[in-house]
């Protein structure tokens, strides 16, 4: 039986938390072995608001530099630029006339997003229509991503599952893939929120290249709660229990093995402990990406994804161009 074809992308748009290294990335590892695996920078997608054009090109470089130093293998996995294969465009422009403003209009990113805002740039709004041409533009069958991505890949399925109706066997229709533990991290000032790469406030997060020094002084004064017990309980106790899911998801233990390790203990103790894990999970990926990212490969490996990438988008965007009535036939 064929490999499964897997897709997915992250933003340059600021460094990697672990927010996104342990809803995302540690599956797009763990994928790498039993799938035929394509994992993109999505340049396009960051445009969506401001970026500074100096600064967008080299967190460009920075992410893919750390998806091989999280243990991507270029040799296993296409690691490419979304911008260098022009069928993202294309294919978005296609969905974009076959989905809706009402549908939309109801994506919970684009309204958190879009906030306080009267007029909003209609790429933000169309950013998950390009997200679905990513995916389909490949024949993805499964999407490995973070929770907050669930109702986009949903409009991804319903957007194949109608191009399909109109035009039958277009599309490949792909399923999402969520972790168990680490499917939604936390930021750590304010656990209601999900860890971000743009929140204000940088002790909210740990990024994967942060200092030994910054790891300790930001979960040392992440916000827990008055009660003192070490329970998971993320509704009553959710800033705890966040700390808990990073603790369980970078030690390998489960989440009653981590709270039977700290029964009875205080909330500086697992603190400290987790400052400890957290270093260590990172220290190895920090020194790989200093290698990479300065290395002469780097760009030989982003050219020979691309190409390998476009190799695989042509039929496809072929076939969807066929069944729309789009061009002369070949
Ligand atoms: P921002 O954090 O600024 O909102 P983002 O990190 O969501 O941006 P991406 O860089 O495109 O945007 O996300 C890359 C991957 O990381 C996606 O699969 C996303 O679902 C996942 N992800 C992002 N934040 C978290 C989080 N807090 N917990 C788990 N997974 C996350
Ligand atoms: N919207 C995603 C990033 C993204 C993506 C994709 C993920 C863009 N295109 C295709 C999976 C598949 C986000 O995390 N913000």
């Amino acid at each position: 039986m064929a490999k499964e074809r897997v897709f997915s992308g992250v933003q340059p748009t600021g460094n990697i938390h672990l927010g996104n290294y342990l809803g995302a990335l540690k599956q797009f590892v763990e994928l790498q072995d039993e799938a035929e695996c394509l994992y993109c920078v999505v340049d396009m997608h960051a445009i969506t608001v401001p970026q500074d054009p100096k600064e967008l090109r080299e967190h460009v470089l920075d992410v893919a530099s750390l998806y091989m130093a999280v243990g991507l293998d270029p040799k296993k996995a296409i690691l490419f630029v979304q911008s260098e294969v022009s069928g993202h465009a294309e294919l978005g422009w296609i969905l974009n006339c076959s989905s809706y403003t009402g549908e939309l209009s109801r994506m919970t990113q684009f309204k958190a997003k879009n906030k306080g805002r009267e007029s909003a740039p209609t790429g933000l709004f169309t950013y998950p229509v390009l997200m679905a041409a990513d995916i389909l533009l490949y024949d993805t069958n499964v999407v490995p991503v973070g929770n907050d991505q669930k109702q986009h890949i949903e409009l991804c399925r319903d957007l194949a599952l109608r191009v399909n109706h109109r035009f039958p066997d277009t599309f490949v229709v792909p399923e999402g893939r969520f972790m168990k533990s680490g499917a939604r991290i936390m930021s750590l000032d304010d656990p209601t929120s999900k860890m971000s790469k743009s929140a204000e406030n940088i002790h909210s997060r740990i990024s994967l290249l942060d200092t030994d020094a910054k790891i300790k002084k930001s979960i040392m004064r992440a916000t827990t709660d008055s009660d003192m017990t070490i329970r998971f309980d993320p509704e009553n106790k959710p800033g705890v229990s966040n700390l808990l899911t990073i603790y369980s998801a970078l030690s390998g233990m489960s989440i009653p093995e981590v709270e039977a390790k700290f029964d009875g203990a205080g909330y500086g103790d697992l603190k400290k402990s987790l400052v400890t894990v957290t270093q260590e999970a990172l220290t190895p990926i920090r020194d790989r990406f200093d290698q990479i990212r300065h290395s002469s490969e780097l760009d030989d490996i982003l050219d020979d994804g691309a190409a390998r990438a476009r190799a695989l988008a042509e039929p496809v965007l072929d076939r969807v161009k066929e069944h729309f009535g789009i061009g002369r036939l070949k």
